[in-house]
């Protein structure tokens, strides 16, 4: 694309030209950020025949890659090892090279900071070390969650530092990510993209892109749409798992199983969506992106009083979890000085291994502030960092068991033995319905 630079060709020429090479997966994709996103990305644009350069801040990711070794769940190492022997991937961590991508996919994280604003810092980092390689002809996608306007008004100005000028030199777009790590059924292929771009030209050339390796492309008028959709998905989440938890509440006073009419709601084939009580929200999606738009919100003298009520009923969830506890202990004639209890699934759902913003976590912590012995027990979970601590997860026997004062299940992976813990337990809070009814099980 140098010939822009000289003035030899205009710009639509140009990005004529880049349509043709991803088209014809001749283009070199960049990706920056080669996490649980961005590297299924890779794997998904090198197995499709394009050059892939994948960038990561951290070394030893970016050497386990150049060994062939993968160390995100859903791509195996085969994978790794294909793309390099027939040179399509190749992972750095220094970002030069990413000059030679005709486009650059950016999936870094976008976290909260300590009272729940943006955490903008990761994508300005991503956007300041493009600008120093940013040349006429490259296309940039951001493709990590975040409020509507963010592309348009801190992704671009950090571009155009380089002194390089949308349109004219670059092209923007926001494509929000799907990945379901672990998910079975969807990955990068078949999850449709939605790709917003800022103008035309830019939409359809990362519509272009996104078409070489997803079945269906979604495009919308402008990055704000695609920002606001994917935020739209996660807070419709956030708010109707609050309202399983709120409800579960009242049906406990009003001695309904909520869990029996949440099934029978969904017995519904039409207009109804079943969500389920549990002991809290986790993971670094549901508990953190609706507070990207209640803070955009908030900026705009305007509250989304659906996401702070879900996000007040959702963190509410562990204290509630510990007050069936203390409840259940008591009426054992126990006092919660030095009783036993042992956690059960410390991840934040079922069958993974993370416990970001997990609310065993904070169950855990409440019963240590209470003067509980605690103990867990989780597959998929060898230690934990607890403060100064390091606790492990202990192996789940009989004799535990009935030394136990009271199991709490907070994790229903599959691998933890329900009926074990019900023959040997003296006492179980459920919260995840995953025992049958019983006199010593205290269901949420
Ligand atoms: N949870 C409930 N009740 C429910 C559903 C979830 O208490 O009915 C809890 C879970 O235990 C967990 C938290 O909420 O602690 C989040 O669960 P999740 O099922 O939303 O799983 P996540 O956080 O992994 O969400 C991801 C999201 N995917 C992306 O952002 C690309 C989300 O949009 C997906 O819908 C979700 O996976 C999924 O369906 O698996």
């Amino acid at each position: 694309m140098e010939l822009v630079a000289n003035g030899m060709i205009t710009a639509q020429a140009a990005w004529e030209a880049l349509g043709e090479r991803v088209r014809s997966a001749q283009a070199t994709v960049g990706i920056m950020g080669l996490g649980y996103v961005g590297l299924p990305l890779a794997a998904a644009f090198a197995q499709r025949g394009f050059s892939v350069i994948g960038y990561d801040v951290n070394p030893q990711k970016v050497q386990a890659l150049n060994r062939g070794e993968s160390y995100v769940l859903d791509v195996p190492s085969e994978k790794i090892v294909h793309a390099l022997e027939e040179e399509r991937l190749s992972a750095v961590d220094e970002i030069a090279p990413l000059r030679e991508a005709d486009a650059i996919i950016v999936c870094v994280p976008t976290p909260c900071k300590r009272f729940r604003e943006p955490d903008l810092s990761f994508v300005e980092g991503a956007a300041q070390a493009i600008a120093t390689v940013l040349r006429p002809g490259q296309l940039v996608i951001l493709e990590s969650t975040t409020y509507p306007g963010t592309t348009e008004e801190v992704l671009v100005p950090l571009l155009e530092a380089s002194g390089l000028r949308i349109h004219q030199d670059f092209l923007v777009a926001f494509s929000p990510e799907r990945i379901d790590p672990g998910n079975p059924h969807y990955h990068v292929s078949n999850t449709p993209k939605v790709v917003g771009g800022l103008g035309e030209t830019a939409g359809e050339l990362a519509a272009a892109l996104y078409g070489m390796v997803v079945e269906q492309v979604v495009r919308v008028d402008s990055p704000r749409e695609a920002e606001m959709a994917k935020l739209i998905e996660n807070t419709f989440r956030q708010v109707n798992i609050a309202l399983a938890n709120e409800l579960a509440i009242i049906a406990r006073k009003m001695g309904v199983n909520i869990w029996q009419a949440i099934a029978a709601a969904a017995s519904k084939p039409f207009g109804f969506m079943p969500f389920y009580p549990g002991p809290g929200v986790g993971g670094h999606c549901i508990p953190i992106d609706p507070h990207y738009l209640s803070w955009k919100a908030r900026e705009m003298g305007s509250e989304i009083s659906f996401i702070e009520l879900a996000e007040r009923i959702n963190h509410g969830m562990p204290e509630y979890v510990v007050r069936l506890v203390i409840d259940a202990v008591n009426r054992a004639g126990k006092s919660m000085l030095g009783a036993r209890i042992l956690l059960l699934g410390m991840a934040y759902k079922r069958e993974i291994d993370d416990v970001r913003e997990s609310p065993a976590l904070a169950i855990y912590d409440l019963l240590r502030r209470l003067g509980a012995e605690v103990s867990y027990h989780d597959p998929y979970v060898p230690q934990l960092r607890y403060g100064e601590e390091t606790i492990h997860s202990t192996a789940l026997t009989p004799d535990l068991l009935q030394q136990t004062d009271c199991a709490v299940l907070i994790t229903d992976h599959r691998a933890i033995d329900a009926g074990l813990v019900l023959e040997y337990a003296p006492l179980i809070v459920d919260t995840r319905n995953a025992f049958p009814a019983h006199p010593k099980v205290v269901r949420l």
